[in-house]
């Protein structure tokens, strides 16, 4: 569509070309949402913009404005495309036809068609397109009946495109301008008498989808012009935060930013405020002007943390720096909350709150790459709900960290959060499918059958086992072709301990983890295992133990070695071999302050991703 519109020279294409993060585009997926503007020059007949004459004007060019909003397909980043969803008035469903139906496809639809509040009733347009139909492995009849099955829809109204050769794209440009109603607004024009004044007294009512930051110009909001107009120099106000500013600039997205006169009803485009201070933009506040402001429009819905984990600086001197990183971050990813917190020996850092395991490791990656900071991430935690013996007034309470999960003697009961699973899957995985749900303690709900070959299984289980690798098994099992969805479902009775690791006899909270006490074992012997397999040899030889049910249950002994840093270089560069003596005093001194083993930042990464292993 970028290439057919002239949106993006046809030498500058390349795949992903709307995915600018870097993170984005080594894992091969979309992260954040990316607006774009584009402009058709439509040849063939629209037919319900015109007169049903065939007369010959009805044929000539048209232009068309299309604002497009390109979302991640990752269950993990879905609150991007219930964000998105909003700012448009209809949809492409895109449905890859070398691998159908995806359980992801049916949450995205889901959202798609539930109301959308504060937008009206007017029908939500959603265009069933199938993918990749050049590629040899493309079944895309057996997939154009998964979609008619799903949607309710008729054969010919499924789209068949190839992003590779360009094949139905322009069809699906044409269907979009057919079937996608414009844009409409309210006629908010004040009744003042004097026309003069009238004229003056401009409107703006602007839904903000996201935002991002920018060092020069503060923070930079990504809206939908619902009603009225902004220009360059117009006085605004955030309805919610109640923030007063002046539009810096204003402009649309090509996809990078261009500045733009005005930005009228119907736009998609950004407005630069020079906003430093964190906390005032949120998505789904509305943009209106100071003077004749409007009311707001119902907002986002906050999405729900998932997964919990704290990060600390490695040296406690960073702990501004990282509170400031994370303040920008926020900036640039709305779902991702934190919260300051404190624990006796990590010192002080921060809870981090995140939608799942994807997004945990693509916040922590990018506070490195981007920041340039060293942490300390622990490993990663649901909430649980503890309710303590001898508490009359019988008020549980959460526990995010499980450093601060308490003692077993100490409590009478503890909740988890389970959820309600969705597989899809070809039906000779069926077989391997359930016993991994099993493994994990999942209660099997309805089979369904999808289109021939496929069955769909609702499956309920603790949050905790879906967190614990599940996914990885799921795809192992299945040779990749099982997909997964889920939704946050009710709070149950867990049977769970706290599992600690000691190096050295000393407990690392950083380390320490919420489990099943019937994995007791298990989880100890594998933390431990892994631990002595990252953990760079010391001096001295120390002892690796997991402590769990009141008593060491896993122990492994880590011999030491006598290590000089500067052994493996060679040559007489002086200077370099300081630093690093100078690094390693650091060191040291940090390990005095943290105790006695030095635990480079990098164990604390790899323990973090392995821990849902
Ligand atoms: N053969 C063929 N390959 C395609 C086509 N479209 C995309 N691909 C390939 O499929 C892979 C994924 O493409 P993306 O455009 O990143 O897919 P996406 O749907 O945006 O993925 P997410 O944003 O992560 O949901 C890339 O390797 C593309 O080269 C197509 O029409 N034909
Ligand atoms: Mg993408």
């Amino acid at each position: 569509m970028l290439e057919i519109t002239n949106t993006i020279e046809a030498r500058k294409m390349r795949d992903q070309v709307l995915d600018s993060m870097e993170l984005e585009r080594e894992r091969g997926i979309t992260i954040k949402m990316q607006p774009v503007r584009m402009e058709y020059h439509s040849k063939s007949k629209i037919s319900n913009l015109k007169s049903k004459s065939n007369s010959p004007e009805d044929f000539r060019s048209e232009i068309y404005i299309l604002n497009l909003i390109d979302t991640p397909g990752h269950i993990d980043f879905s609150y991007e495309v219930s964000r998105a969803l909003k700012a448009v008035e209809g949809s492409i469903l895109l449905v890859d036809s070398t691998q159908g139906i995806q359980a992801q496809t049916l949450t995205t639809l889901n959202m798609a068609r539930s109301p959308r509040q504060g937008r009206g009733e007017e029908p939500f347009v959603i265009i069933p397109v199938l993918s990749k139909i050049d590629s040899p492995l493309a079944r895309v009849e057996e997939v154009k009946e998964e979609v008619v099955k799903l949607l309710g829809c008729r054969p010919e109204e499924v789209l068949l495109v190839s992003g590779k050769t360009g094949e139905g794209v322009e069809e699906l440009l044409d269907a979009i301008i057919e079937r996608v109603p414009p844009p409409t607004s309210t006629d908010f024009t004040p009744t003042v008498a004097d026309k003069s004044q009238r004229e003056s007294a401009s409107v703006l009512r602007a839904l903000v989808f996201d935002f991002k930051y920018s060092n020069h110009r503060g923070v930079i909001v990504f809206v939908r012009i619902l009603d009225g107009k902004v220009k360059k120099g117009d006085s605004l106000i955030f309805a919610v935060s109640g923030e007063k500013f002046n539009a810096l600039e204003v402009g649309t997205f090509s996809p990078e930013e261009t500045p733009q006169e005005i930005l009228s009803a119907g736009n998609t485009g950004y407005i630069v405020t020079g906003i430093k201070k964190p906390g005032i933009a949120s998505v789904g506040d509305t943009i209106t002007m100071f003077k004749n402001p409007l009311p707001a429009f119902g907002g986002y819905m906050q999405p729900l943390p998932v997964v919990w984990a704290s990060v600390f600086p490695e040296d406690a001197d960073d702990f501004a720096e990282l509170k400031l990183a994370l303040g920008k971050l926020k900036l640039s990813d709305s779902a991702f909350s934190y919260e300051e917190e404190s624990s006796g020996s990590l010192g002080r850092g921060f809870r981090c709150g995140f939608l799942g395991m994807l997004h945990l490791e693509i916040i922590t990656e990018r506070l490195r790459r981007e920041f340039d900071l060293e942490l300390i991430v622990t490993s990663p935690s649901i909430t649980y709900e503890v309710l303590m013996k001898n508490n009359p007034s019988g008020k549980k309470q959460k526990v995010y960290s499980p450093y601060f999960f308490p003692d077993d003697s100490l409590i009478e009961k503890v909740f988890e959060p389970w959820v309600d699973v969705k597989i899809i899957s070809p039906i000779q995985y069926s077989g391997n499918i359930m016993q991994i749900i099993f493994d994990h303690e999942g209660e099997v709900g309805e089979i369904g059958n999808f289109g021939d070959n496929r069955s769909s299984i609702s499956v309920t289980m603790p949050l905790r086992e879906l967190m614990r690798n599940f996914f990885d098994e799921l795809k192992s099992v299945s040779s990749g072709y099982a997909s997964i969805s889920y939704e946050l479902g009710q709070m149950r009775e867990a049977n769970v301990t706290r599992l600690d690791i000691l190096v050295a006899d000393e407990v690392i909270p950083a380390f320490s983890k919420v489990i099943s006490k019937k994995r007791a074992e298990a989880e100890a012997e594998k933390s431990v295992e892994r631990l002595e397999s990252i953990l760079p040899r010391q001096m001295f030889t120390l002892k690796i133990q997991g402590r769990a049910l009141g008593r060491i249950i896993s122990s492994r002994t880590l011999s030491g070695m006598k290590k000089d840093v500067t052994q493996h270089m060679y040559g007489g560069d002086i200077t370099r071999k300081m630093k690093l003596r100078e690094k390693q005093k650091k060191g040291k001194k940090k390990m005095k302050a943290r105790g006695k083993v030095n635990i480079p930042q990098d164990v604390f990464l790899k323990m973090m991703r392995s821990s849902g292993d």
